[in-house]
């Protein structure tokens, strides 16, 4: 019997008329230059072609609208070689030695993957040399192997590789409209959505891919499929040129304004900051002044603020929190928690957890009075909010998911200047010189630190979904201070975030498997 071989063929003939036709019409960078895609619309239809062509050039590659000589890889779903070969035949192109005739296996492996990914024999459209017969099984797409998913994040392994941003884009925004609105129910219902979409190692390509997964009900599977069918969502769509959710976006991206600032502002008909900062007859919090602007000129802060930390600010941040630290208390330990903790590239602000095992109460309660006079002396603190501790030990949990804890800590703006940011020359910036950066610092007891470091961490979901299966899977009650058994009565200690996890029966998920 004859083995099967890839598909070479020779030289095409060249056709003008195709010549120069693109995708460079994209406006999505090109990543891997070298590899020019063709996704066969045959037995695929437009629409999911146009949501492949749409979803491959997100990731980086080059796919072309028509068949063009640049053309490398021609990809066919439900296709044989053969198929391939005798629709090229009709379109009176001969494939050349260097173009491969692949299966969607491969595109939906390179889509996983986020990078060109090397073609197997499960990938190649082959043929039989003795006859253009398919070989049995090439041609069908095998459905990417979904272990079950659990419907807790805690549960589930969520790095920052997001193969389904697409759809996971779609739904934290019809979560933050929800929120804005305050329809609690179907804020999580999109919440939960996204944090399971985030999680899977393959994209949704057809909604065959999602059956099987937790928390996607009709109305999320809905929406999924507009996206599959459009590209986009029309709910999205709408929300995005819905006036109350621009107000409401707008307005609390200021720091101090929340939903009910927002919702005061949106009532008395305000649609601008500018309108907004100029009214003489609003009153601002000292917070909402930070956020709003700052005593040079104008909005200062504000572009400060909206303009993402990025990891080499928080960085600088991070040395200037652990030399102030170690002046006042040289034992405590200083951790960066949040979504730069987590491996996040950016962040809206930096969270700091400090903690020592040698201080005294006393010592514990004023190192932030200190850390945070000594920014003042220096010019360094532009904000500063500093709430006392009203921790108690051996005080039950509490049962609510999105609870406060009872930290001391402090909601700060620090001037960073840009000498201190690696890669960043002082004297060689042109402007102010610094930019205000949003900081944390949360103080906890030496024998909460495990505790604290977990809730600290994230991401908030991640969170939300930790205590949520402590309650209903362990009969437990976990938030940043304490793990309780209501089984055994007894307040479970842990020295560290492998233990917490240990004492809840769940597999140890690292900081970086947390962005549910
Ligand atoms: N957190 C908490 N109690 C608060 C605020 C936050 O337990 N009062 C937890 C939840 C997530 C973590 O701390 C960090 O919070 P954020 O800074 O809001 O989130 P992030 O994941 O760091 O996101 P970003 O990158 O936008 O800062
Ligand atoms: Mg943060």
């Amino acid at each position: 019997m004859d083995s099967p071989q890839a598909v070479h063929l020779g030289p095409r003939k060249k056709r003008p008329r195709q010549m120069g036709t693109s995708g460079a019409t994209t406006p999505h960078d090109i990543r891997f230059q070298d590899l020019v895609l063709f996704i066969l619309e045959k037995k695929m239809g437009t629409t999911r072609r146009a949501f492949l062509m749409e979803l491959a050039r997100r990731k980086g590659f080059r796919v072309e609208n028509e068949l063009s000589d640049s053309v490398t890889h021609i990809v066919a779903e439900n296709n044989s070689a053969s198929d391939v070969l005798e629709w090229l035949q009709l379109q009176n192109i001969k494939a050349s030695s260097e173009l491969e005739l692949l299966d969607i296996s491969w595109l939906i492996d390179c889509m996983g993957a986020g990078k060109p990914v090397e073609m197997t024999g499960r990938h190649q459209l082959v043929v039989r040399s003795s006859s253009l017969s398919p070989v049995p099984g090439s041609q069908n797409v095998p459905a990417p192997a979904v272990q079950k998913i659990s419907q807790y994040a805690c549960q589930r392994r969520t790095t920052l590789n997001n193969h389904n941003q697409l759809f996971t884009d779609a739904f934290d925004i019809l979560a933050e409209n929800d929120e804005f609105r305050e329809n609690e129910g179907s804020c999580l219902v999109f919440m939960r959505a996204a944090s399971v979409l985030k999680s899977l190692p393959f994209p949704i390509i057809s909604m065959k891919d999602t059956e099987g997964l937790p928390c996607l009900g009709d109305k999320v599977k809905c929406i999924i499929e507009g996206i599959i069918e459009d590209g986009e969502s029309s709910e999205v769509k709408a929300v995005l040129n819905d006036e109350r959710y621009k107000s409401f976006k707008l307005f609390t991206s200021v720091f101090g304004v929340g939903l009910k600032t927002a919702e005061k502002w949106f009532r008395m008909g305000f649609r601008t900051l500018s309108k907004i900062k100029s009214d003489k007859s609003l009153k601002f919090t000292h917070m909402q002044k930070a956020g709003l602007s700052n005593g040079l000129s104008g909005f200062l802060y504000y572009e400060d603020l909206v303009s993402c930390v990025n990891r080499a600010e928080a960085e600088a941040i991070s040395v200037l929190v652990k030399e102030a630290v170690a002046t006042f208390l040289p034992d405590a330990l200083v951790t960066m928690t949040g979504g730069f903790r987590r491996g996040k590239m950016t962040g809206h602000d930096v969270d700091f957890l400090i903690t020592s095992s040698e201080a005294t109460e006393e010592e514990e309660q004023q190192l932030l009075h200190k850390v945070t006079d000594f920014w003042r002396q220096q010019g360094l603190l532009l904000y500063c909010d500093l709430i006392e501790s009203t921790f108690e030990k051996f005080k039950l949990p509490s049962r609510k998911v999105d609870a406060l804890d009872h930290f001391q800590k402090c909601f700060l703006i620090l001037k960073l200047h840009h000498g201190r940011v690696r890669g960043e020359q002082s004297g060689q910036q042109e402007g102010k010189g610094w930019k205000a950066i949003r900081v944390d610092l949360v103080m906890c007891p030496y024998e909460c630190r495990a505790f604290a470091l977990l809730g600290w961490t994230g991401s908030r979901q991640f969170e939300r979904d930790l205590r949520r299966y402590a309650t209903h899977e362990r009969k437990m009650i976990l938030d940043n201070h304490a793990l309780y058994d209501k089984t055994k009565r007894a307040f479970l200690e842990a020295e560290s975030e492998e233990e917490i996890f240990a004492h809840l029966g769940l597999d140890y998920i690292e900081p970086w498997e947390r962005n549910a």
